[in-house]
């Protein structure tokens, strides 16, 4: 389809259900500028919203009946108080959906009866956040219709309940945050521990930068395993080292730490933390003062310490890192959980053409499927639309 993503929302409400939506809600996807695997541990994320964006357009319905339908398999899907009652009666895609639901109705809220329509430009199992985006659009929207007292700051958690608790991805605070926090323009400096936020500005145009966001197209092997066994890993880290989480371990008493834990894997597992959360920290002190070129190391380290020390990249994701780097980018990182999905690269605007050729034959050198790629800016956060 070549409509614009809100319109296509409208189209499908009016052909799904005959009517007109009482409004529409938008929220996007997101990349991570630095800061992976840190927001579980209590850390530091520095993400910035994409403008792919999930629009939910919605009307209320009497009674507890909650029906959608979405444009990715053209099917609706409707259901009850009973389905909502408990986790995992509800399961594909709209239990994202009926997770909202469920935690709204967890935290207290009366959440009225709502037919809505979702389409979306977020790619699925990019690493760019598709399921935040659906989890808070929808949440913006039922909010909004049953006139809940919800302000945005408490809003990442329930999103962040539904997908723990009611789908069953034991994700962190970091992508609910960015599809509902962030500004355009801006990257989120989110502390995970208390999610305090401020918005420091990424003005990639004013520095004559670009960002360019590769897909891997690698298939995610393993993913949520693996990504429950960082988890694991990095509770056990903690309790060996007697702290609440890693976050309260610093660099400069990262050597120690090392020392105190029995193996090989949780050191790797705890350095990389430590260190990430670290240069979270760094990064956001040059981008204050303007120096938004010089990240590029950092992001580069980051990308080396979650294939050196987490072991969460892939061979398609290391080979667009380091074809990436040697055409010219300035610092080049795999964004988001692992295992998979996209690269981002910061390059002098006028490059951004060339790297991503470079990227493009690396990959037919090795024989993989090519990759994609796009440059972004950072865009808003959750909106109603109207
Ligand atoms: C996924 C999770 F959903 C986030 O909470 C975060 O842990 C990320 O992986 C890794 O930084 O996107």
């Amino acid at each position: 389809m070549t409509d614009d993503v809100a319109t296509r929302a409208t189209a499908g409400f009016r052909s799904a259900y005959g009517a007109e939506p009482a409004g529409r809600w938008a929220a996007p996807g997101r990349a991570n500028l630095i800061g992976e695997h840190t927001d579980y541990n209590d850390g530091f994320v520095l993400p910035f919203a994409l403008s792919l964006r999930t629009v939910a357009a919605a009307a209320t319905q009497p009674g507890e009946t909650w029906t959608v339908w979405s444009e990715l398999t053209g099917e609706t899907v409707s259901f009850g108080a009973a389905e909502v009652a408990a986790p995992g009666r509800v399961t594909g895609w709209a239990a994202y959906v009926a997770g909202v639901v469920w935690a709204l109705r967890e935290a207290g809220h009366a959440v009225s009866g709502a037919r809505l329509a979702i389409a979306s430009d977020v790619p699925l199992g990019s690493g760019l956040s598709s399921s935040a985006a659906l989890e808070s659009a929808v949440l913006a929207a039922l909010v909004d219709l049953g006139g809940l007292d919800l302000p945005a700051e408490r809003r990442p958690r329930l999103a962040q309940r539904a997908e723990n608790a009611y789908v069953g991805a034991p994700t962190g605070i970091m992508d609910q945050s960015a599809a509902i926090r962030c500004r355009a323009g801006h990257a989120l400096f989110l502390d995970c521990r208390d999610e305090s936020v401020e918005h420091i500005p990424f003005d990639l145009d004013a520095a004559g930068l670009a960002m360019l966001v590769v897909d891997s197209r690698a298939p995610h092997r393993h993913a949520d395993g693996e990504y429950a066994a960082r988890r694991k890993s990095c509770e056990h880290g903690a309790e060996q080292l007697g702290v609440p989480a890693l976050r309260d371990v610093d660099v400069a008493g990262l050597d120690d730490a090392l020392a105190r834990l029995d193996d090989d894997e949780t050191r790797r597992r705890v350095r990389h933390v430590v260190t990430e959360d670290q240069r979270v920290l760094d990064t956001v002190a040059l981008l204050r003062a303007g120096r938004i070129r010089e990240i590029g190391p950092l992001l580069t380290a980051s990308h080396a310490s979650m294939r050196d020390d987490f072991e969460i990249t892939v061979p398609e994701i290391d080979t667009a890192v380091e074809a990436a780097l040697a055409a010219g980018a300035l610092g080049a990182r795999m964004t988001g959980g692992g295992f998979g999905g996209c690269v981002l690269a910061l390059v002098d605007a006028a490059a951004a053409e060339t790297v991503a050729a470079a990227v493009t034959a690396a990959y037919a050198e090795r024989g993989f499927t090519a990759p994609g790629h796009v440059t972004v800016l950072p865009g808003p956060g959750a909106t109603r639309l109207d």
